[in-house]
């Protein structure tokens, strides 16, 4: 999904590009997988040729219609017995992947949990936003907050239930979105909470979570997650973040559920990337999460 409409920094529309680059189908090929489609359903234009429009939500216009078509696709994907795998783009494209998974959730009459592997919150909206961008308001507008045509994006209904959402590696909210979450009430394993209670536990907590809660789970990557000694090429990189090994635990450990049915990995961006290293690791991310083993 190479849309990087929902953040300041142009660049991760060409994160699928450098993702594919990186080995991504001869790598799940190698783990026994079939890769149907590599290239992206919808063709989308450079952010610096559109007006950003609304400056609380800018460019809402094209990113609900690129977001929608990801939905369907998603949807048609996911219908079919595949296993949606989103490639990033900025986070905003989670609206089209969490709206296009759970229709089909909704349809099987399955509870759908959401995986959210971020620094931020992603949960303001236009009365909150500090920055007018998309991709800060993603999760929200997925858990019903914010504006009617994203909240009703795809169908016109909440897409999780906030309750089934769990965050890991959270360290930076802002004010409004740090209130609107504890309201709606996510679960969140902040950074702190890791560095207090140790990675393991953490892995053994985001499980015990799911587990009998829901019956599908979609894990959102966001790799601004990891230190940025790790993962350079992103938006908005933070320090003191999750280590490489880390985040592959997580990733092999949340598999270990059998439950995933669906993932995005958004922000990469290649154009503050140093040697692609971060398309690379978001590469072994997605194999682990795929169901590589070391052993
Ligand atoms: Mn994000």
């Amino acid at each position: 999904m190479p849309l990087d409409f929902g953040a300041s920094r142009h660049g991760s529309d060409m994160g699928p590009s450098a993702i594919r680059l990186a080995g991504l189908r001869e790598k799940l090929e190698s783990l026994g997988h079939r890769v149907r489609q590599s290239a992206s359903p919808v063709r989308t234009l450079p952010q610096e040729t559109l007006d950003p429009g609304n400056p609380k939500a800018k460019y809402l216009a094209p990113i609900t219609r690129w977001c929608e078509a990801l939905a369907k696709e998603v949807c048609r994907a996911a219908a079919a017995g595949e296993f949606p795998l989103v490639l990033g783009g900025d986070h905003s494209v989670a609206l089209g992947s969490i709206a296009g998974i759970s229709a089909v959730a909704a349809e099987r009459g399955e509870r759908l949990g959401v995986l959210y592997v971020d620094a931020h919150g992603d949960f303001n909206t236009t009365e909150t936003t500090p920055s007018g961008n998309i991709h800060g308001q993603c999760l929200a507008a997925s858990c019903g907050y914010g504006l009617p045509q994203l909240v009703n994006l795809h169908r016109g209904t909440r897409k999780v239930d906030p309750a089934n959402v769990c965050f890991v590696g959270l360290r930076d909210l802002d004010r409004g979105e740090k209130a609107l979450m504890r309201e709606a009430g996510v679960t969140a394993f902040t950074m702190s909470d890791i560095d207090r209670l140790g990675f393991p536990e953490i892995i053994r907590r985001v499980k015990a979570f799911f587990n009998g809660r829901v019956d599908c789970i979609h894990v959102s990557f966001d790799m601004d997650v990891l230190d940025p000694m790790f993962a350079p090429g992103t938006g908005i990189p933070l320090a003191a973040g999750l280590s490489n090994r880390e985040a592959l635990l997580l990733m092999e450990e949340i598999a270990e559920t059998g439950i995933v049915r669906s993932a995005e990995i958004v922000e990469v961006n290649p154009v503050l990337d140093i040697r692609n290293q971060t398309a690379i690791l978001a590469v072994a991310l997605v194999a682990r999460l795929l169901g590589e083993k070391i052993y």
